[in-house]
């Protein structure tokens, strides 16, 4: 049997699954793995099913049986793919099990930030509950209000769907490439970047991480938004530039944001985005399901069979 490094716990009917077809090297500890084994395990590694792991040169010089690597993510911005090129890697993702999930968790920043969720769950808990000042606590409304979606993917779609049929808002949305199908079947319009910012009460992000896509949204971006416009980011936090934010939220220049995924995560805990009280913050969940997860990790361990046994891949990346 080919041997599979597997460097975080997984759900037992996977690992199940995975031992049926190879032999494990499994990591399911909570600590980090050290230095001699991680070699260990690379040098006679043919697979690798991971989630986060930077997949760079240096991984695939330590690991010279590798033929595919597995990663339980939609994201796969910790892959170098030209140098899993180089070495004939496969790369593959879990797609498509986590669109809805993911688009939940949009819907809820968005919620969560027009309706001050957080902020109000606080002041109740705290006892401040008067009825003197309860101007402070309204909203805005979220239906019938224009979402810009940034980045019209398959978890694209799946807000559109909530937003439009759900909540009867006007969703606007700029990608790489014009989605037609999309337009005629859901109703979103096209526009350019400038246009969406100036326009969209809430402005979302769901794009992958590349080059093109690193620190997206800055300075400029900011201050072309809404003063009462949400940035709302559920997709990488290098898509925007963090100190820009802070700026953009101490000078006024939106209302708030709300923030699944950071520049470095965990977020520190003296970070200063987490002193405004208008940043609606949540530690990287956005899949983050029992169910969904399950369905991530056996389609992450399924991609290993398709590659390594069945020669028939599925999910490539490269
Ligand atoms: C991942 C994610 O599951 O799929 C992605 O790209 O951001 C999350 O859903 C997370 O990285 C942990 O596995």
């Amino acid at each position: 049997k080919p041997i599979v490094f597997v460097d975080r716990p997984l759900p037992i009917e996977v690992k199940i699954y995975l031992e049926e077809h190879f032999q494990l090297d499994y990591w399911d500890k909570q600590e980090k793995i050290d230095q001699e084994t991680l070699l260990l395990y690379l040098e006679r590694a043919t697979g690798i099913l991971t989630s986060g792991r930077s997949i760079d040169e240096r991984l695939l010089q330590a690991a010279p049986q590798l033929k595919a690597v597995s990663t339980i993510s939609v994201g796969y911005d910790h892959f170098d793919v030209p140098a899993m090129d180089n070495y004939g890697v496969i790369g593959m993702n879990t797609p498509y099990v986590l669109d809805d999930t993911v688009a939940d968790l949009a819907m809820t920043l968005m919620l969560g930030c027009a309706r001050k969720v957080a902020q109000l769950d606080r002041y109740v808990k705290e006892g401040k509950w008067s009825f003197a000042d309860n101007r402070k606590n309204f909203g805005i409304d979220v239906h019938h209000a224009n979402l810009g979606i940034i980045g019209m993917g398959r978890i694209g779609e799946a807000v559109a769907r909530r937003a439009i049929f759900g909540f009867s808002m006007n969703v606007t949305y700029y990608n790489r490439t014009r989605k037609p199908d999309v337009e005629e079947q859901l109703g979103v319009t096209y526009s350019s970047l400038d246009q969406l910012l100036a326009t969209s009460d809430f402005v979302l992000l769901l794009t992958p991480l590349t080059k093109e896509t690193y620190h997206l949204i800055g300075r400029e971006q900011l201050q072309q938004m809404k003063k009462t416009a949400y940035l709302i980011n559920v997709s990488r936090g290098q898509t925007v530039d963090e100190s820009a934010l802070i700026e953009a939220l101490t000078k006024e220049w939106i209302a708030g944001a709300g923030l699944d995924v950071y520049n470095q995560e965990p977020v520190p805990a003296d970070h200063p985005l987490l002193q405004f009280e208008h940043v609606l913050t949540l530690p990287h969940i956005g899949s983050a399901t029992e169910a969904t997860r399950f369905k991530m990790a056996m389609l992450g361990a399924q991609n290993l069979y398709q590659t390594l046994i069945a020669q028939t891949p599925q999910n490539r990346v490269n």
